[in-house]
């Protein structure tokens, strides 16, 4: 581990309320008397940027001084979360600030909630951008964020009366957004459109239209490190403020026009996190932040030179494509160095190679985006010749390897016909050095399923790095009582920026005095979340249950249907009089999940939910025993507080379809037991943390292919499961009966429909086993310190999962660079 030294802070809280206040007179224009809450948030902001801008600017001067290689992480999304405490942890100004609101008179959470949490990413993709930015400033690697500012970031949710999603635009700019510095004066031209012809010889490229991208950096402070980087976010503006040959025909409002549509390039973010739907302005999108992004690494790394010797790039920069979303860029790149700086293809192809690295999220086949080449052709005519020509290229490399002619057919990159399309992910593994999957059993299964072709011809290019997360936000932000535990425990806080350190809690779930200190730490997290769940959606939560937790994306291969129909099971049999309530241990059930708005079945899954929890928690015969309650929107501040309260979370996406998963490392972390299959990185979670303290169930990826092979889906086998299993068929029978509808029995039919016909993620399949563990954790749960040892056991062995060590991962495996000296 890279070893990380910087003072901190020496700044008296009397010298930050001065600061503060200077800050509320200057840029808000009030007195500390005026000031709300919300202002003292902005000033606060304004002030920890000014103690960061030092450090911002010597990691930019020895980032392009020095010969340590700079990280460009490219990615169409950064879910940061609120930022407002994590800069302050880490400028190390939090003492201060607590110091500076006691003085000011102002709660420090009221303070903090001002912030409005911007929500520039959908899921787990987005997030590990975010934990990656940090880890990289931490550990003190020169790095870019690059990406988009989306004026509309991921859709609010909220329930209507029958219990259906609604969404609603996420404006998160609506008040001031202090942290993001709009950098009018380095903007980049991104082209669009036109033709492609022949001049001197020379392809040429003639756009027909342009837009201007101008940067809104982002400074992104290392926890301790003394370095701060920058996540440069990219917004779309027109060059032509109005067309004035329209206006001055007098149609004011087309003038106007071609500004709307240039800068709708950047004003929402697409809310499908599986599905890629091919739009055009998806495609504008990715080309747009690329290009913008690959001119300006050029700029910051060769600044003012018009002839830069650009065979050294690769030793300036590496480039990570978060997914296939940035893979335009090998194009893109190809394009600038022959087109706009005269290099050879070959020259160029070598640079792009040595450029470019590829990490996969995903297994699901309809999820690797591609893309009409006529919708290519149409917007970048320039950059599909040159995929054409990389494809050519490609197919002759691999004939000259002798690779079978129907081998070489898979692999197209460029598929010919009417339908001509070109396959992100090929071009991304053909066009860069590196693909890496998201977890150990991820990649196996990319290697093996997913790009066999290719790892058989390149094996050397795959490999794989396990997702981590940051321990800052999601242990010392999100549980300040159990860090403070384990800091005591471990005599020192050396463990957030070495978090294999938690090792040193293994000895002490052996000393009885730790474990309920432990055990009652999870009590008061679970108090507080209560309380916050109160008052921030009106639930009436018992904190003396059982916290059960399931929060995600919606989507069918993680679920959410398989943990409903269990409920639903322990509803009936309670109805019933199977089971006498009082011999249930009480639980409460948490949901969180957003569906991607055109996702019909996982929208009825939401639907499904809401009206279980609105019937079971209005049930005299549940009351204290079961209840459900489904928060809405979903975020990073809801995951803050919800993860550090729950004692057993939800794991159990269909075995091979989470490609990683990153919630379940914030579990493990903050102490909760995981039920989950052997799928992403539960499979390393449960090897580390060890099987006795892992409820397993269900049934194994080879046994899913085993049955998919039997014809589950297609001769529709979960009909069989449903027949002979009594629990589940009166489960299945409830939703179609109309229990969770007022009666009405069309409401959910094509759920019903699906599992009984199809089930394609089998949880028909892997019901009973998932019951009969259910009924192993209720018996473990039942000896709240043999609870409590096992998760301390989970915290102790989970440090791996710090994306600290990622980000070591990928500077060994694929980057080939390091911290700066
Ligand atoms: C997730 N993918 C994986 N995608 O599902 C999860 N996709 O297993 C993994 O832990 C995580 O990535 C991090 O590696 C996503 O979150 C998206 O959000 C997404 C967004 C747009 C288009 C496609």
């Amino acid at each position: 581990m890279t070893e990380i030294t910087a003072p901190k802070s020496s700044l008296t809280s009397g010298e930050f309320t001065d600061e503060i206040r200077e800050q509320l007179k200057y840029t808000q224009g009030v007195t500390p008397e005026q000031a709300t809450a919300a202002d003292v948030y902005v000033a606060t902001a304004a002030a920890v940027r000014r103690h960061l801008v030092d450090s911002w600017m010597k990691t930019q001067h020895d980032m392009v001084n020095g010969d340590t290689k700079a990280v460009g992480y490219l990615s169409a999304e950064f879910l940061m979360g609120k930022q407002l405490e994590n800069a302050l942890l880490n400028a190390g100004l939090t003492e201060q600030f607590e110091g500076a609101m006691k003085e000011l008179g102002f709660d420090t959470k009221d303070v903090i909630d001002a912030e409005y949490e911007p929500g520039l990413g959908n899921g787990g993709l987005g997030r590990l951008a975010a934990c990656y930015i940090d880890s990289l400033a931490s550990i003190g690697v020169p790095a870019f964020g690059y990406g988009i500012r989306y004026q509309y970031g991921i859709f609010k949710q909220e329930f209507d009366e029958n219990g259906k999603q609604i969404e609603t635009p996420d404006y998160w700019l609506v008040n001031e957004e202090p942290w993001g510095h709009v950098d009018y004066n380095r903007d980049q031209r991104v082209n669009f459109g036109g033709e492609v012809v022949e001049e001197n010889g020379k392809r040429v490229w003639k756009p027909a239209w342009a837009v201007r991208a101008v940067p809104c950096d982002y400074m992104v402070p290392g926890y301790k490190s003394g370095r701060v980087n920058t996540l440069r976010l990219w917004t779309a503006k027109s060059y032509d403020e109005f067309d004035l040959l329209t206006f001055n025909k007098s149609e004011y409002l087309d003038a106007v026009v071609p500004k709307v549509e240039a800068e709708n390039i950047s004003k929402i973010l697409y809310p499908e996190d599986s599905t890629p739907q091919g739009k055009k302005l998806r495609l504008e999108q990715q080309y747009f932040f690329v290009s913008a992004s690959i001119h300006d690494a050029i700029r910051v790394f060769y600044p003012g030179e018009k002839n830069p010797d650009l065979t050294t790039l690769p030793n300036k920069i590496v480039f990570q494509l978060n997914d296939t979303h940035p893979v335009i860029g090998i194009p893109e790149l190809m394009r600038v160095l022959i087109d706009e700086y005269g290099y050879d293809w070959d020259t160029a192809w070598s640079i792009t190679n040595k450029t470019f690295n590829y990490t996969c999220h995903t297994l699901l086949p309809e999820a690797l985006e591609v893309w009409p080449a006529s919708l290519i052709g149409e917007l970048l005519p320039r950059h599909l010749e040159i995929i054409k020509k990389i494809n050519e290229q490609f197919m002759a490399e691999l004939k000259g390897k002798g690779v079978a002619d129907d081998q070489i057919e898979r692999m197209r990159i460029y598929t010919d016909g009417k339908d001509a399309s070109v396959r992100m992910a090929y071009l991304a593994t053909y066009g860069g050095s590196y693909v890496n999957g998201v977890a150990e059993l991820h990649s196996e299964l990319l290697k093996d399923v997913t790009l066999k072709d290719f790892s058989s011809v390149y094996p050397d290019k795959f490999t794989n790095v396990t997702n981590g997360v940051t321990p800052r936000r999601f242990i010392k932000l999100a549980n300040p009582r159990m860090s403070d535990l384990i800091t005591e425990g471990l005599g020192t806080d050396a463990w957030l920026s070495d978090l294999e350190q938690l090792k040193g809690l293994i000895p002490l779930a052996d000393d009885p005095e730790f474990v309920k200190k432990f055990a009652e730490v999870k009590q008061a997290n679970k108090n507080d979340f209560a309380a916050f769940a109160k008052r921030k959606y009106g639930f009436d939560i018992d904190p003396n249950t059982m916290f059960n937790t399931m929060v995600k994306r919606l989507h069918e291969y993680k679920r959410q249907a398989l943990k409903i129909l269990a409920v639903i099971a322990t509803y009936a049999d309670i109805k019933s009089g199977k089971v006498d309530p009082d011999t249930l241990v009480p639980r409460t059930v948490f949901f969180g999940a957003k569906a991607a708005p055109g996702y019909y079945l996982a929208k009825q899954t939401i639907q499904l939910i809401n009206n279980v929890a609105r019937v079971v928690n209005n049930d005299p015969a549940t009351k204290g025993k079961l209840h459900v309650y489904f928060p809405w929107n979903y975020n990073i501040e809801l995951a803050q507080n919800l993860i550090p309260a729950t004692d057993l979370d939800e794991q159990i996406s269909q075995a091979g379809k989470e490609a990683s998963g990153t919630g379940n490392m914030k579990f493990a972390l903050n102490g909760a037991l995981t039920v989950g299959t052997l799928d992403g990185a539960n499979v390393e979670i449960r090897q580390l943390v060890g099987p006795e303290n892992f409820f397993l169930f269900g049934m194994t990826e080879p046994e899913v292919s085993a049955l998919y092979a039997k014809g589950y889906d297609t001769k529709g086998l979960s009909r069989e499961y449903y027949e002979k299993d009594p629990q589940l068929k009166q489960a299945i029978d409830m939703v179609a009966d109309g229990t969770f509808s007022n009666g009405d029995k069309d409401t959910y039919k094509d759920l019903v429909n699906d599992w009984l016909n199809k089930d394609y993620f089998m949880t028909l399949a892997d019901f009973r086993a998932y019951l009969d563990i259910q009924a192993e954790i209720e018996e473990t749960y039942r000896d709240p310190m043999k609870w409590a040892r096992m998760a301390v056991l989970n915290v102790a062995n989970s440090g791996y999962f710090s994306s600290d060590r990622s980000i070591e991962d990928y500077l060994e495996r694929i980057w080939h660079t390091g911290a700066l000296k």
